[in-house]
Order: C-alpha cells, then structure tokens, then sequence
C-alpha cells in the first residue's frame, strides 16, 4: 500500500515531466523539419513544381510512433488517476466544509479544527462540501485539488509521509475574501497527533468552546479582525456602542450596536448593513447555536475594555 502511494506521488511529477519532455522532442522535431523543408524545397532552388510520390515507411513511422507516445501517455495518466480515485481502506476520514471564507475539517469523534491536523504516513480521506459557492480544495504538496460544491459530497486521499506544516488553498475564485481562504496541514508524529485529537474530543464533549475558537471555525476571522483593522468586513473592536449608520431596505438609518442589533447581524446580515460594505455575509442561522451567538456577543463587548 505504502509503496503503491509512493509510486502514485512521485508518478504525478513523472508523468508531468515525460508529457512534458515527449512534447519538447516533437516541439523541436516540427520546427527542424520545418526550417529543413523551407531550405530545401525554396522557390529559388525549384523553379518547377515537382510530384513527390509517397513514402511507405515514412508513413508507417509517422503512424506508429505517436500512437506509441499517445498510448505511453494514456496509460501512465490513467494508472496514476485509478491510484488517486481509490482511497486505501484506512485512510482517515476527515470531513471538509468550504466557505465564504475559511475552511472547517470535521474528525471521526466530532472535533473541529481549522487547520488540517494528520499523523505521519497515514493516509487520510477527505469528504469535502461547500456551505455556499463553489470552492477547491488544493495542497500543493500532496499534489491533490479537488472541487467543494454546495449539496455535494466529493473527496481525495493523500498520504503524509513527511513532518511539517505545509500550505491548503482554495484554488478556485470565490469572491471578496478568496485570497483569505488559507489554511495549513500539519504533519504530526502519532503521537503528538492523538494526543491533540483525544484532549480536544473531551473538550468537545462538554462543550467548553472559546469565542476565538467559534469565530475561527465559523469563518468570522474570515473577514472581521479583532484589532481594529477593517477588512471584508467591519472590525469587532469598538464595535460594541458604536453608532454607525446602516442601510436597511435601500435607506440609510444610524443605530446604536447593541446585543440585539449584533444577534440580528448574525442570523440576518442583509437586514441592516452596515454603510460602505458589501451585503455578502452567509447567516449564520441554523450554524450557529443561541449560547454560541452569547458568547461571541461577550466576546466582541469584552474587546472594548
Ligand atoms: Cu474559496
């Protein structure tokens, strides 16, 4: 198994650089010929047209040899895309949620991360979907991508065979605040690993979930900052009491930012927005739950100490 997939990583660079070297060759060989031809059947050089005959090995070769090539390509192509469409039997499931604009990865126990946590060399499956608009998932290192589309379930495998951190993007433009879609995978030792996958499960149970923790997860982070710096959208600091103005049915009104208008922001972010930013926050109803809306709203009044 473990050679197989060894086989399969290194075959994407293989087959990449052979497509690549057979197109050089013929690149060259075309252009030889041609300049060669130009040269040799010049006007100057022949003043009356001539009837070439046929050549019947020539047109053999020119028969076999791409097909040859072709099959060659074909055949390394396909062997390398059976071995990424079949996923080992214990790879690790981890579910994948795309949205505007983070990343979210689901375990087996129920924990939630919003970097990609895997122990070394073991494979791990990823079942990945879009809450809103089509995303893709792609870990330049792996040498995997793979479409997150709403109501769908697709997936890809790869096998970590080296510690670090390394990039995930999302490789696929989907709107304002795509380039902020970046996440890490962190190759860990089994033990290092399981020990961060069993500790954070426990806390998962009783629920104790800190507000930097849900904003994270919930793709908040995405576009609202903690430090006053404003990005997609307005910053929490000095929100809480702040009087701004916002656009509520296509007319401008001033309101003070309380409790309520903040629980309405989130369930309801097109009722009130806020003047010089664009209507394009998901609702987070049914996302997240009345005590987690409470401890975001704590949150964002504690940042004003
Ligand atoms: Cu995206």
């Amino acid at each position: 198994m473990f050679a197989n997939f060894l086989n399969q990583i290194y075959k994407v660079d293989d087959i990449f650089f052979l497509i690549v070297g057979i197109s050089v060759v013929i690149l060259a060989f075309i252009t030889i010929a041609m300049i060669f031809f130009l040269i040799k059947f010049n006007r100057k050089k022949n003043p009356v047209a001539k009837d070439i005959e046929g050549n019947l090995l020539l047109e053999i070769i020119w028969i076999v040899v791409p097909t040859i090539l072709v099959i060659i390509m074909f055949y390394y192509g396909w062997a390398g895309f059976r071995a990424m469409r079949n996923p080992p039997e214990d790879a690790m499931p981890v579910k994948v949620t795309a949205r505007m604009w983070s990343w979210s990865f689901t375990y087996e126990n129920g924990l939630k991360s919003n970097e990609l946590n895997v122990p070394l060399n073991k494979p791990v499956k990823l079942i990945i979907t879009s809450e809103d608009v089509l995303h893709s998932l792609f870990i330049p290192v792996f040498r995997v991508k793979e479409d997150a589309v709403p109501g769908m379930e697709t997936y890809l495998w790869f096998l970590p065979d080296s510690l670090g951190k390394y990039d995930l993007f999302c490789t696929e433009y989907c709107g304002t605040g795509h380039h902020a879609m970046i996440s890490k995978v962190n190759v860990m030792s089994p033990e290092e690993f399981y020990q961060w996958y069993e500790k954070k499960g426990e806390a998962e149970d009783i629920k104790a979930k800190d507000a930097l923790i849900l904003m994270e997860e919930n793709g908040c982070l995405g576009c609202h900052t903690t430090d006053g710096a404003v990005e997609v959208g307005p910053s929490f600091k000095g929100l809480f009491g702040h009087v701004t103005v916002v656009i509520t049915n296509g007319k401008e009104r001033v309101v003070t930012v309380d409790e309520e208008y903040l629980k309405k922001s989130m369930l309801e972010p097109d009722a009130d927005v806020v003047k010089g930013f664009d209507a394009i926050m998901p609702s987070q109803k049914d996302v997240l739950t009345d005590d987690e809306i409470q401890t975001i709203i704590d949150y964002i009044k504690d940042l004003n100490d």
